[in-house]
């Protein structure tokens, strides 16, 4: 009697064994479900030699246009408010790996973004310990109040914020637009499209919704100071900018990413870290300088009605599709795509580099100090609009990867085109 409840005790003690380790692996195949397919990495000081980004997962025979790539670093570059470094640089990418006869070859992508100014900080920041560098640091020990560079010091415990404003300044950002350059590359061979406009600056927002064409005019009109739709508003957001110069000051604002001609069933509503709505906003709240991110009307529909947020649904029979009435949804329902456009605002905080500094303490004497302020921008909105464009591009195209999957572009195409008919018989 004894020995059978003990023997049943081990056959349930291997039983709970079992279990648990038919969970750990259950949970280490979901977790890989979860993981990304498309992959990327950035490294790169402000003021270093040079911006790398690292990309693995694109399918092969990819074709990439090194112009289209060096078209988006530009359109970053750009905008009414950026300070005296956009003069000195002119970025472009150098493709050093994956790429072979104008097309991915199914191997990792490595690329370099030449830094310009690296020729004056040759000597503040050499890469090993150099007399010429003695007294040619340049420490920063006033902590700008909204940048990371005391929180960063403290935590890696540096009495200098340089090495850490190096890494948390914008300048890195460079990096993703090329990174989604390649992302955006693959979406458009799917039919996928992406574009921003700036909605908000400083105290000036735009309520006018426009179309898929306005947003796409103005997302590539070069000549655009603020890329915002609405002109006779431009121009007073052009003066609230002009305003921040003239006091020393900065301005912040909202920029809105659409993504054009998504397909329905991005994503998924079966597990947390699968919803496409979390994922873009993980991506999108990661861009420097941003602090809140909203998916379609999120927002305002906060405080609505049930009856005005949703988007009733109706069927065309010619076109055997299903429509929205609105978009108030951003294209996301429970975090799939629904087939509507995709549209995630960003918004930005002003940025934290002040030139009628704020006041902080010094991280050596602990003294009341001004802020340090070497030179800056003073509004970035067109700019992080083109920053959270990539980040869209690389979140939609890792989407696109776990979902149509292929080792090439051909087999990808193939899924792709057998669920686009199976949506169409649906
Ligand atoms: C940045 C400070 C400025 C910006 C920079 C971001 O650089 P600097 O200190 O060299 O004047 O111009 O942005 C870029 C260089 C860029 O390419 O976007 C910061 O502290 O975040």
């Amino acid at each position: 009697m004894i020995e059978s409840v003990s023997r049943r005790k081990n056959r349930n003690e291997n039983w709970t064994g079992r279990n648990v380790a038919a969970t750990l692996l259950f949970l280490r195949v979901a977790s890989r479900k979860a993981n990304s397919m498309l992959r990327f990495y950035t490294a790169g000081e402000s003021h270093g030699q040079a911006l790398l980004a690292f990309i693995s997962g694109l399918p092969a025979a990819l074709p990439i246009d090194v112009t289209f790539i060096n078209h988006e670093l530009h359109r970053r570059q750009l905008g009414y408010g950026r300070g005296g470094r956009q003069k000195i640089e002119k970025d472009h990418a150098e493709i050093f790996a994956g790429v072979r006869h104008g097309k991915t070859i199914g191997a990792p992508v490595a690329l370099r973004i030449e830094n310009r100014e690296w020729a004056n900080w040759e000597n503040v920041l050499p890469v090993e310990a150099s007399v010429n560098s003695v007294g040619k640091e340049r420490k920063l020990t006033a902590p700008r109040p909204g940048h990371a560079d005391l929180a960063g010091s403290q935590k890696f415990n540096f009495h200098d914020a340089r090495y850490i404003l190096e890494r948390a300044s914008a300048r890195e950002t460079a990096a993703r637009v090329a990174a989604g350059a390649f992302a955006k590359l693959l979406l458009r061979e799917l039919g996928t499209e992406i574009a921003s406009h700036t909605i908000q600056v400083g105290h000036f927002a735009s309520s006018h919704a426009p179309t898929w064409e306005e947003i796409r005019a103005v997302s590539e009109d070069l000549q655009s100071p603020l890329r915002c739709v609405d002109t006779a508003l431009q121009e007073r957001m052009k003066g609230e900018v002009d305003a921040a110069l003239k006091a020393g000051d900065t301005v912040g604002g909202i920029f809105e990413v659409v993504a054009h001609n998504v397909p329905v069933g991005l994503g998924s509503h079966a597990q947390w870290d699968e919803k496409l709505d979390g994922r873009l906003a993980q991506a999108m709240m990661s861009i420097q300088a941003v602090k809140a991110v909203e998916i379609g009307a999120g927002v305002t529909a906060a405080g609505s009605y049930g009856s005005e947020v949703q988007d009733e649904i109706s069927y065309t029979t010619a076109t055997r599709r299903f429509q929205r009435s609105s978009n108030r949804a951003g294209g996301i329902e429970g975090g799939i795509t629904n087939g509507q456009d995709v549209v995630v605002r960003g918004y930005l905080k002003p940025i934290s580099t002040l030139r009628r500094a704020l006041g902080t303490a010094d991280m050596v004497t602990k003294e009341p100090v001004q802020a340090a302020y070497e030179r800056s921008d003073w509004c970035v909105v067109p700019a992080a609009g083109v920053a959270g464009e990539a980040m869209v591009a690389l979140v939609l195209a890792d989407a696109f990867l776990q979902k149509f999957g292929g080792d090439s572009l051909a087999e990808m195409r193939r899924n792709f085109d057998s669920y686009a008919r199976q949506i169409h018989e649906f």
